[in-house]
Parts: structure tokens; sequence; C-alpha cells
């Protein structure tokens, strides 16, 4: 990586400490990813972002502060990253996903608070996130207890917008998320100084769907028989498309699909023939949590889909682009986020509908169920997933994990058995 230590340290971070973070990342990431045999070329701009993950973005960033543009952190996909870049304001994802950050989060945290949220507090507070650092305000929601209660921390020391999310998909819900969405634009225009109009949230539904339809185009490919791109490529390139610029992620990720045309055409596969086909369920990956992809892609598996907030969650279904007047399009940016099936609302038959469409699409051999520790929302829904597969005649198997390396054996073992046992 560059030289950025002039930047961090006007960023005010602790520059000791996130040097040993510097130290681990690319050796995890070699590991990980560039022993991979036959990767698509234009899989070189990812791994470029993150050879640079903590500098080139926060650089861009920081410039277009000094330009006056404000810039949003946000922590679930049902933040609508178009009222934000509607007001001419950035948003970034902040999902921390290293054990490097958790123990910071414990400090103010119960030690039984789900890894993502400890470490998304632990790398404000301790100051080791360039992206934590830039973030002029936070917009957090009310899907789960651990995060509303970690706003109220994270509120002391960064202006905080919470948006209240129902818990049901009734009409009135939905009603009540449009009216959500009206409160977060007020918000983003007063503290931006830009107003969002008709005009400009169109064009920034656009530029979002325009992201989305480049990640849906590069899931196509992970339907053929020959897979021309692994699990772990396609996770990270969805964990980048958090922070990274829309217009250039859109770019990039459909130069990678011509790309993969290409493979397709020449019956390029990135797995030997008879490699099971695994779909991953549960709570997110977020950057640079890439354990269990990487478990399954070296014990005999490829991972096809993540019905996940890294995964369809985050691409499926597009926002209407017919609509013309601010009202509409606030009604369309309703209908479409609460179509998102998170284990925060009750029920949530279609999740249920949604992996088992996913088995199908995807021709999926086995599931695997993941649940990040402590979350109880998803742990509680495993149940209902588990036994929906298994009605369904769909090998699944149920795992809790963390951020940590202690039980990568175990996972191993465990992974290992089940896909072997989908060749029986
Ligand atoms: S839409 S999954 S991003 S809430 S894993 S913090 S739920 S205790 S991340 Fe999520 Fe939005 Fe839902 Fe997706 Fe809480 Fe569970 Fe932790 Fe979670």
């Amino acid at each position: 990586m560059a030289d950025y230590r002039e930047m961090w340290k006007s960023l005010g971070m602790d520059l000791e400490t996130h040097d040993v973070l510097c130290d681990v990342l690319p050796v995890a990431f070699t590991d990980v990813y560039l022993s991979q045999e036959n990767r698509p070329e234009n899989m070189g701009y990812y791994d470029f972002v993150v050879s640079e993950i903590h500098g080139v973005r926060p650089a861009e960033l920081i410039e277009a502060q000094k330009n006056g543009k404000k810039v949003f952190g946000t922590f679930c996909i049902f933040v609508p990253d178009e009222i934000i870049f509607g007001a001419d304001a950035i948003a970034t994802g902040l999902c921390g996903g290293s054990q490097f950050w958790v123990p910071g989060g414990e400090k103010v945290l119960p030690t039984n608070t789900c890894p993502l949220i400890k470490a998304s507090v632990g790398a404000r507070l301790d100051r080791t996130c360039p992206f934590f650092r830039i973030a002029d305000m936070y917009i957090g929601e009310t899907t789960c207890d651990g995060k509303k209660k970690a706003w109220e921390i994270l509120g002391e020391d960064v202006p905080m917008h919470v948006m209240d999310l129902p818990q049901m998909k009734r009409r009135k819900d939905y009603k009540a998320w449009a009216e959500e969405i009206m409160t977060l634009k007020a918000t983003v225009e007063e503290f931006t100084g830009n107003k969002v109009d008709s005009e400009s949230l169109k064009s920034s539904i656009k530029l979002i769907n325009d992201k989305r339809r480049a990640l849906a185009r590069l899931s196509e490919f992970r339907k053929n028989k020959n897979i021309p791109i692994s699990g772990k490529d396609c996770l990270l390139i969805s964990q980048i498309a958090f922070y990274d610029d829309p217009t250039r992620f859109a770019q990039m990720t459909n130069a990678l699909c011509d790309e993969l045309d290409q493979r397709v055409k020449d019956n390029v596969s990135v797995f030997p023939a008879g490699t099971k086909r695994i779909l991953i369920a549960g709570t997110p990956l977020a950057i640079p949590n890439w354990k269990l992809h990487n478990i399954v892609e070296t014990s005999g598996g490829a991972v096809v889909c993540e019905e996940m907030c890294t995964g369809t969650r985050y691409f499926e279904n597009l926002v209407d682009e017919s609509k013309e007047t601010l009202e509409e399009q606030v009604d369309a940016l309703a209908e479409r986020y609460m179509g998102i099936n998170c284990a925060c609302f009750t029920p949530n038959n279609a999740r249920i509908d949604d992996i088992i469409r996913l088995c199908k699409e995807y021709d999926v051999d086995g599931v695997i169920d993941v649940n990040l520790k402590f979350c109880n929302l998803y742990d509680t829904e495993g149940f209902i997933v588990e036994r929906a597969l298994k009605d369904a005649g769909i090998p699944v198997l149920g795992i809790e994990t963390d951020y940590t390396d202690s039980d990568v054996q175990q996972l191993r073992t465990r992974i290992g058995a089940f896909i072997e046992m989908l060749g029986e």
C-alpha cells in the first residue's frame, strides 16, 4: 500500500494499532485470494481495491469532502443510498467484518453481542478504520436489539440518525417505511444543505439500480454448469460494492462480466467437474470475513450463491425507475426495500421461499445455513429454514461461527464431511 500515514494522522487515527491491521490483512488476502488458480484477469481491479483498502477510497472521500460533499456511513441494506446520492452526498457501508475490531467493541458492549456490531463499534472507538473516521454522519436502523443500543453509544461520538424499520409487512408498514424515508430525506437535506428533488432522485435511483444490475449479471454466471468465477471472488466483489464509487463499481463489474461471457463460451470453469454446488444462507459476511467461503472452496465445494445481505438480498429487485413525482419515487423505494427478507421481520416466510427458489435456480447440491454468534434473529429463524429445506429434500448444514479462527479446524471437519456426504 502507498504511504497514507499523513492522511490517517489527520483523521485522528491510532496509527500504531492500525499498523498491526495493515500487517495482517495482506497476508490473509494472499492466502485466501491470490492462491486461487485461473482467476479472471478483471479481478485485478478488486485486488487493487483491497490492497489499498484504507488508502485509495478514503482519499477519494476526503477529496469529495474538501469539495463540499458530505459522507454518510451505513450499516444495513435497508438504508436507501438513493436518498443520500440524490442529495449529492456519498453513502459508504461501515459494517465491520474483522476480529481485529471486536475487543474494542467489547470494551463498551456485552460480550454476547454479535461480532458484526462489536467490530463496527470497535472500529470507531479504537480509531483504527479511516472509513469510520471520515463519515460525517452515521445512519443506523432498528433492525435488531444489539444495533439499536449500539447506536446510542456511537451517537455520543458521531452524529447519528436512526431509521425506524417496521418489523412486519402489512400495508401500513410499507406506508410507515415510506414516511421514514421521507424523514431521512429531510435529515440528509438539512445536513448537506442540498435538496433531493424528483430529478436528482430519478438519477440516483438509476445509479444504484445500475449497481444492482451489474451484481445480478455477475450472479447469473454462477448458474452455469461450468462456473467461470469462484464464490470467494464473488463475495469479495459484493463486499466492495458497499463502499466503492457506484458508477465505477458497475463499470468494472460489467467489464468482468464481459470476460466471463467469453469464459462461458470457452467452457472455462474454475472448479473441477463434479464439484458440489453450495448455497450459503444467513447473516451477512462483511469485509474481510472470507472464512466460510475459503473453507468450502478448499474442501471440494463451490459457493454458487449467497442468500445474505452480502449476496442476493443486496441486489435482487430493482427500484421502479418509471415514477415521476417525488412521492411516487419514495413509495417505489419503500416497495423495493420492504421486499428485503431479513430475519428481523415476523413472519418472514418469503425468505424461506427465496432460499428454495435460489436452490433451484443455482442448481444447488446443499445449503450451509450460517449464523453469526449471538445473532438471535437468524439463529431462531434457522430452525424454520432448516426444517423447510429438509422437507424440500435439500441437504442442509447449520453452523454458528464468529470472526475468530478458533473454530476453523472444527468447521473444516464438519463442512468437509457435509460436502462428502453430498456425493453419496
Ligand atoms: S437487512 S441481516 S444488514 S439487519 S447479524 S447486526 S441482525 S445480531 S446484520 Fe443485517 Fe440489515 Fe438484516 Fe441485512 Fe443484528 Fe444479527 Fe448481528 Fe445483523
